[in-house]
């Protein structure tokens, strides 16, 4: 084996030890909501940190939204039937949303440490 080789070798070897030790967070967890109904499926959602949640609209034709009504709350874009919308929790906390267009419909995520 040439020194090079070899140099080479122990690179490649290095990197997936690096590789290996990285968090597997962005990818690890994700939790579904199913909206149905006008109601969000589960309602009360606990996950713990670094999770991502996706809501899918699993109506026939209404479209939905997430508005999340907390302190520095925000609006998801329109949800259509078939379609889905994530969002990435990496702070615990409590994250209540209803729906843009239909104020009846509530849930709430858990972010737990
Ligand atoms: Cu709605």
């Amino acid at each position: 084996m040439s020194p090079d080789h070899e140099l080479r070798t122990r690179l490649a070897g290095g990197l997936l030890a690096l590789l290996a030790s990285l968090p597997l967070q962005a990818c690890a967890d994700t939790a579904e909501i199913m909206i149905r109904d006008y109601k969000y499926q589960p309602a009360e959602l606990t996950v713990p940190v670094g999770t991502t949640v996706k809501w899918i609209n699993d109506e026939k034709r209404v479209s939905h939204s997430i508005l999340f009504t907390g302190p520095d709350g925000f609006e998801s874009e329109r949800i259509f039937p078939g379609e889905s919308w994530e969002r990435h929790f990496d702070r615990p906390g409590s994250y209540p949303f209803s729906c843009g267009p239909h104020p009846e419909m509530h849930g709430v995520i858990t972010v737990s440490e």
